[in-house]
């Protein structure tokens, strides 16, 4: 069975985005390989954050990560923070990238477009080293990831081929694998920006209550005329509801299409709205209950030991690889 690797940085509330792109996919996928589901604690500090609330977000993720369906028997779940062979991995792995490809990443620009120089932290910067050995320690084939984070694991491959070029069949190569319906979800108040959670206008959080996702639902932004079509260019308001409806109901567009062929953009948000509190209903019951049950701590912990099992063989072969005097 491959083993499959994702994570999520613990930088916010989660939204919806994260819902459809990461958390459910992960739990689609879980019985076709062995999966490591972790929470990045430590990317979550390559932009500042208040102690208090990165540790509530990390336990958050594991919450939703289980009322997702996540089973912890067969899907390891961690934090990256307590597995030390990601850190360390990664001051071995930063040696194999350039700082030309490092400033060329979408998300690196994008987050510091609006920064001083000075006040731009290294981590940021070698934000994609961390995640790049995040995914070679576990040999995993398979990165569920949503659109944002391809170029990410595509850095990941060009080292994977240049360290193997120079050391041998050493890194397994990995691959993105976007999800399907949902690889982008947009923010409801702009549909040309991505729904981020760190950019509260227009995303619709898993801790907003049932009431407050049909209000966003109803008042998402539209776009000109009265017909449900998917047409991102022209309807990209329209295609972004079509596509949370989608990626909730399984159904296809041209189905959706022909549901509401008669009907107007009112009727199609109240079927959005009531799918999605169909599903939301039960999964925020099930985050509720495990959010304050020992649980989470549990899991943590026996993830913490799998990972770290799988991670300190791939070290060892790596420092191996590349000269480091290893100790029995
Ligand atoms: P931040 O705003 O802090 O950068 P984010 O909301 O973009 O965070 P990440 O932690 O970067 O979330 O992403 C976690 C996972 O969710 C990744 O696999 C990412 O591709 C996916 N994801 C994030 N936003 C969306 C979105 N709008 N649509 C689909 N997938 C998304
Ligand atoms: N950068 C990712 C989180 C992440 C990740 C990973 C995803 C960190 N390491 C390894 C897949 C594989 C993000 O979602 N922002």
């Amino acid at each position: 069975m491959a083993r499959i690797l994702s994570g999520i940085k613990p930088t916010g509330q989660l939204t919806l985005g994260n819902y459809i792109g990461a958390i459910k996919n992960f739990a689609r996928v879980q019985h076709d390989g062995e999966p490591f589901i972790f929470i990045a604690d430590l990317h979550a500090l390559t932009l500042p954050i208040d102690p208090k609330t990165l540790r509530n977000n990390s336990r958050d993720i594991a919450a939703y990560y289980l009322a997702a369906g996540l089973d912890p028997k067969t899907t390891t779940i961690f934090l990256q923070s307590s597995v030390h062979e990601h850190s360390e991995l990664a001051i071995i792995l930063q040696n194999y990238l350039y700082m030309g490809e490092l400033s060329r990443m979408t998300q690196y620009k994008d987050k510091t477009q609006k920064m001083d120089n000075n006040a731009i932290g290294l981590g940021l910067f070698a934000y994609p080293v961390l995640m790049a050995a995040d995914i070679v320690l576990y040999d995993a084939p398979r990165i569920p990831v949503g659109e944002d984070q391809v170029q990410h694991v595509e850095l990941a491959r060009d080292l994977v081929k240049r360290f193997n070029n120079r050391y041998g069949d050493v890194l397994v190569m990995p691959k993105a694998e976007v999800t399907k319906v949902g690889k982008r979800i947009m923010s409801l108040s702009d549909p040309t920006k991505k729904m981020s959670k760190s950019d509260p206008k227009g995303d619709i959080y898993l801790s907003d209550d049932l009431k407050t996702m049909r209000k966003k639902i109803m008042s998402a932004v539209t776009d000109l005329g009265h017909e449900v079509k998917y047409d991102v260019v022209n309807k990209p308001g329209i295609s972004n509801l079509m596509t949370i409806y989608s990626a909730l109901t399984n159904k296809t567009m041209e189905e959706i299409e022909q549901e509401f062929a008669n009907k107007g953009y009112g009727d199609f948000k109240r079927s959005v709205a009531d799918a999605l509190i169909n599903e939301m209903e039960p999964f925020k019951a099930r985050y509720e209950q495990i959010i304050n049950s020992g649980i989470v701590d549990e899991v943590l912990k026996e993830g913490q030991i799998r990972a770290s099992k799988a991670a300190k063989e791939t070290l060892k072969r790596v420092q191996q690889a590349v000269g480091l005097y290893t100790l029995k």
